[in-house]
């Protein structure tokens, strides 16, 4: 960063200090993820001042020779890596094309069913607070109170009386998989559109280490920082017909220029999704969820639903008698990162947060494995259960430290 560092030493030192944070800590947000250091090059790269309205070959701007190389790279290797239709790379993130979906086919007031977010929807699927829920009219479904999983008569129950003219499939936190065939054919009996919302999911089924939602669904969105590891932005991927709706309303429709040098990163990890070390990863980020799963299990936390089918863990922190604010500020001072979350007993309190949501793809991408998952339950534990013991903590952040020296992330 000489650069940098000559021009803002303030801001030079604040990212020496972040780059320090997040090799002495142990991530386990399940939406971040450690990117290759090649992802990190291409989003500093000059592709950053490209300003490419338009799509490759119709741009609003000259000079887009290689913006448009690189972009119809993004578009070939996605289709392939997906089996996909087709594919729109330019989404800013993965709200910016859930919108461009909706827009596509829908109009203002049309009906959509999808999940509640205490029961692991996203925001951007009608939440009150999200600007979704103001253009659209929706409907939600949750999860059974005992099994904590998709209620799949309860949605098709809700489409039929609600008569949907699109329905979401997919959540923001929910650690289980989710049966696309049946939402498809729930969505073919009112004959509403399918569209699954697999932001956290991407890199897993890139691998197809996990069923692939795109031969059931109408449109299916992911993120690329998250299991995919391939940096910001976010990818729409459709049926055929739909491809030009879908262009329009990302570009014009959402968003004005897109950033090349993110639909380059997405160009690369579609490349590197491809070979066999991702593919690993991928593998051993469900080995560890289900393991970190089991371990604190074994500790007394209550896992919602029992464990996990991809690599996210949500854990009810209550039986210890925390709530889910206060296990994320005491894991945060050891140096372990991970969220607070709703999870569905609070929709019968709102406000409260019960639960504290894992994930597993940092510290698999960083190398760390079924060892080093004991080693962490016991030390979330430990800060937990100790969270008034001053020598407790102390000797938790030591080994926290001692644990990430051992497994660089960019060193
Ligand atoms: N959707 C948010 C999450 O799952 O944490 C951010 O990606």
């Amino acid at each position: 960063m000489k650069f940098l560092s000559k021009d803002d030493p303030e801001v030079a030192e604040l990212i020496k200090k972040e780059e320090s944070r997040i090799e002495n800590t142990i991530d386990l947000i399940a939406s971040e993820n450690h990117s290759p250091r090649s992802i990190m090059e291409v989003l500093g790269s000059v592709f950053n001042t490209k300003t490419i309205e338009g799509y490759p070959g119709k741009r609003f701007h000259a000079g887009c020779i290689y913006a448009d190389e690189v972009e119809n790279l993004a578009i070939s290797r996605g289709k392939q890596l997906f089996g996909a239709e087709y594919i729109n790379v330019q989404p800013h993130s993965g709200t910016s094309a859930n919108l461009a979906v909706y827009f596509s086919v829908l109009e203002m007031g049309d009906r959509i069913l999808a999940m509640s977010l205490p029961h692991g929807g996203h925001l951007s699927h009608g939440h009150r607070a999200s600007i979704t829920s103001r253009c659209f009219e929706f409907n939600h479904y949750g999860v059974n109170n005992k099994t904590e999983l998709i209620d799949y008569d309860e949605v098709r129950e809700l489409s039929h009386k609600f008569k949907p003219r699109m329905i979401v499939a997919g959540a923001s936190s929910y650690p289980r998989l989710i049966d696309y065939e049946k939402m498809a054919e729930i969505a073919k009996e009112v004959s509403s559109y399918l569209f699954t919302d697999m932001a956290h999911l991407g890199g897993l089924v890139a691998a197809k280490v996990i069923p692939s939602p795109v031969p059931h669904s109408d449109f299916v969105t992911f993120t690329c920082y998250k299991t995919m590891m391939g940096g910001r932005g976010g990818v729409i991927l459709c049926k055929q017909d739909y491809g030009k709706k879908i262009d329009s309303a990302i570009f014009p429709g959402c968003q004005g220029t897109s950033a090349v040098n993110l639909i380059v990163a997405k160009a690369l990890i579609f490349k590197l999704a491809m070979e066999p070390e991702f593919v690993d990863i991928q593998k051993k980020t469900l080995e560890n969820a289900a393991y970190l799963a089991k371990q604190l299990d074994k500790k007394g936390y209550r896992i919602v639903t029992g464990g996990t089918d991809n690599h996210q863990v949500l854990v009810d922190v209550t039986p210890k008698g925390l709530k889910g604010n206060a296990a994320e500020k005491f894991l945060e001072f050891v140096g372990v990162i991970a969220n607070r979350n709703v999870i569905p007993i609070d929709s019968d309190s709102p406000g409260t947060v019960s639960g504290l949501r894992l994930g597993s793809s940092a510290v698999t991408s960083r190398g760390m494995g079924k060892p080093e998952i004991v080693k962490i339950a016991d030390l979330i534990d430990a800060a937990m259960v100790n969270h008034e013991n001053k020598d407790v903590l102390d000797r938790v952040s030591k080994e926290v430290f001692e644990l990430c020296k051992k497994f660089p992330v960019y060193s």
